[in-house]
């Protein structure tokens, strides 16, 4: 299966011209996506492989059953009755012989709902820096997928320069800093600034310096918490007074272990601040992985990356067919 997959990507690449903006993904790539999402597996994929162990029969009482595990794993209502339907419509043509053309069924539904959320992020060099300004509330893992993307980037020969915008904790900025002096990337940071201001003075750096990407960090708040959200509002004009583009890319960082509430999230800053692109963390460590699919049925919006873990390497840029098939995927399914 991993090779089939490899080979199909590389395939598209070639033909499409594609430019990864990322380093080619490491050999363990799969394995480590299979590994992180094995809680979400055992919670959803291996109950429902369980539910269709042998079946030589599809009926309804199958799929209500697949109905109450998808519902247990966060999928959501809207998703699982999407599921319900095409399966039920395919039960109807005969085209579900047995538990293993459901379950493929059920996958290749899977992947068309992922397939239109599957838009890596390209960062294009431009003749200025390219400004991500990551967004989302406090715990999210916004600082902790700063440094992983930063260190992604300087791999791939970027120059990255970090703003510490989260001013409210000054142990926040100094997160950031002692992370940027490890890894020899420049923060810029202001014990007496404002968000605004400490993002501001970070753009004109990068400008100067001609750094290819500035990644803005930003204190974590409530969608509830009006003046913060306001806040942030103001980050974005003040961007938006130095380079009309920026910022090029709004990144929401999201907890997948905090599985609806994680919906609820997106919508908010969706509609206060406007989203370019989402993050998914913490799929590791949690059963709710049912989110992915939620979130893109909901929000429609680019997942650019998903978070399996807490070491460096531990993001990986999202690709739905690859979620999809490590989620199903039956090895090592301890
Ligand atoms: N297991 C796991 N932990 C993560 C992941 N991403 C972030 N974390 C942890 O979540 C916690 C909060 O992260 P942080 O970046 O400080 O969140 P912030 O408040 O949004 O900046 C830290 O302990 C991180 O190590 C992930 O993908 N997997
Ligand atoms: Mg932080």
């Amino acid at each position: 299966m991993l090779k089939f997959l490899s080979r199909n990507k590389k395939e598209k690449e070639e033909t499409e011209g594609i430019q990864e903006v990322v380093p080619k993904e490491s050999q363990g790539f799969f394995e480590k996506l299979t590994q992180g999402l094995k809680r979400t597996r055992v919670g959803l994929t291996n109950q429902i492989g369980n539910l269709l162990l042998g079946k030589k029969l599809i009926d309804e009482a199958l799929l209500e059953e697949i109905e109450d595990a998808l519902l247990s794993a966060d999928v959501g209502v809207a998703v699982t009755k999407g599921i319900i339907a095409d399966l039920s419509q395919q039960l109807k043509r005969h085209e579900l012989q047995d538990g293993e053309a459901l379950w493929v069924a059920l996958q290749k539904h899977l992947q068309a709902l992922l397939a239109p959320v599957t838009q890596p992020l390209q960062i294009p060099v431009l003749d200025e820096p390219y400004v991500i300004l990551m967004v989302g509330i406090n715990g999210a893992g916004k600082t902790t997928t700063i440094g992983k993307l930063a260190k992604r980037l300087q791999q791939d020969n970027r120059k990255v320069m970090l703003a510490a915008g989260d001013t409210f904790r000054a142990a926040a900025v100094e997160q950031l800093q002692v992370w940027g002096e490890r890894n020899g990337i420049t923060v810029i940071a202001n014990a007496e600034g404002d968000s605004s201001s400490v993002i501001y003075d970070a753009m004109q750096a990068a400008k100067a310096r001609a750094m290819h990407v500035l990644i803005a960090d930003t204190a974590g708040r409530l969608h509830t918490q009006h003046h913060l959200m306001e806040e942030l509002k103001k980050v974005k004009r003040v961007m938006g007074k130095l380079s009309a583009n920026a910022p090029h890319e709004v990144l929401l960082v999201l907890d997948a272990s905090i599985g609806q509430n994680a919906l609820t999230q997106a919508i908010q800053f969706k509609e206060a601040v406007g989203v370019t692109g989402l993050v998914i963390t913490k799929l590791d460590g949690t059963a709710k992985g049912g989110i992915v699919f939620a979130i893109a049925k909901a929000l429609q919006l680019p997942i650019r990356f998903i978070g399996v873990g807490e070491g460096i390497d531990d993001l990986k840029p999202f690709n739905g067919e690859d979620f999809v098939a490590a989620l199903f995927s039956k090895e090592n399914p301890e």
